[in-house]
C-alpha cells in the first residue's frame, strides 16, 4: 500500500541535553495526564495537518526561501491551557522566533495552504489532559539556541507516536 498523505508540521527541535533536563524537571511535577515523550519535545512553528505526499517538494522549496536567524529561546513560564494542556512558554519570545513563524505562515498561505487563524502561540507542550494544577518550586529556567528549524512527520513506531524530522534548514546565529 502506498502512502498518500502525511501529517506534517514545522517546528524547532530540542537538543538532547535540554530535552533530558526538561523531562527530569517535568516528571518531578507529577502532572498526571498524558506526558509528551521526551524524544518528542519540540516547539511547533506551523501545524500543517495531513498533506498529500506530492506537496513535500513544494514545502521544501518554500522553507528554503525563508531567511531566518538563530536565537536564544528562554523557557521561563509554566502555562496551563485548555483541556489540561501544560506547557513551557517564554515571558519574552525572541523577535527572530516571531518573525520566523510569521514568514512561514505568510509563505504557506500565499501558496494556498489553509492554516489555523489563531495567533502564533510559542509553547513547548509537556503534557495533555492534566487534571491538577502543578505546584512550582521556583520559576522554570530553561534555554537553548535555536540554530535550525525542521519539517516533522507526525507518525508512530513501536514505541508509540513519534515526530520524525524529515528536512531541516539552518538558522544562522548572528555574531
Ligand atoms: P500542541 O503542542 O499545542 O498540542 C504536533 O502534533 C504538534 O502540532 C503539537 O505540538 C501540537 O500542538 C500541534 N498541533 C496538533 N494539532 C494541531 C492543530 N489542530 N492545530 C494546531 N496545532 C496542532
Amino acid at each position: 500500500m502506498s502512502i498518500k498523505s502525511l501529517r506534517l508540521f514545522f517546528g524547532l527541535p530540542l537538543p538532547h541535553r535540554q530535552a533530558a533536563a526538561i523531562d527530569v524537571w517535568r516528571n518531578g511535577l507529577t502532572l498526571g495526564g498524558r506526558p509528551v515523550d521526551k524524544r518528542n519535545l519540540h516547539l511547533t512553528l506551523v501545524f500543517l495537518g495531513s498533506q498529500p505526499v506530492e506537496r513535500l517538494d513544494e514545502l521544501q522549496r518554500l522553507a528554503g526561501q525563508i531567511r531566518g536567524k538563530g536565537f536564544e529561546l528562554k523557557l521561563d513560564r509554566l502555562e496551563v491551557g485548555r483541556h489540561g494542556l501544560v506547557s513551557l512558554g517564554s515571558s519574552q519570545p525572541p523577535e527572530a522566533l516571531i518573525r520566523l513563524a510569521g514568514e512561514l505562515h505568510d509563505s504557506l498561505r500565499a501558496a494556498g495552504y489553509t492554516l489555523e487563524e489563531r495567533a502564533f502561540w510559542p509553547h513547548l507542550t509537556l503534557a495533555r489532559q492534566c487534571r491538577t494544577h502543578p505546584v512550582l518550586d521556583g520559576r522554570p529556567d530553561f534555554a537553548w539556541t535555536a540554530e535550525r528549524f525542521v519539517l516533522f512527520h507526525s507518525t508512530s513506531d513501536e514505541q508509540g507516536g513519534v515526530y520524525c524530522p524529515l528536512f531541516h534548514w539552518p538558522l544562522p546565529v548572528p555574531d
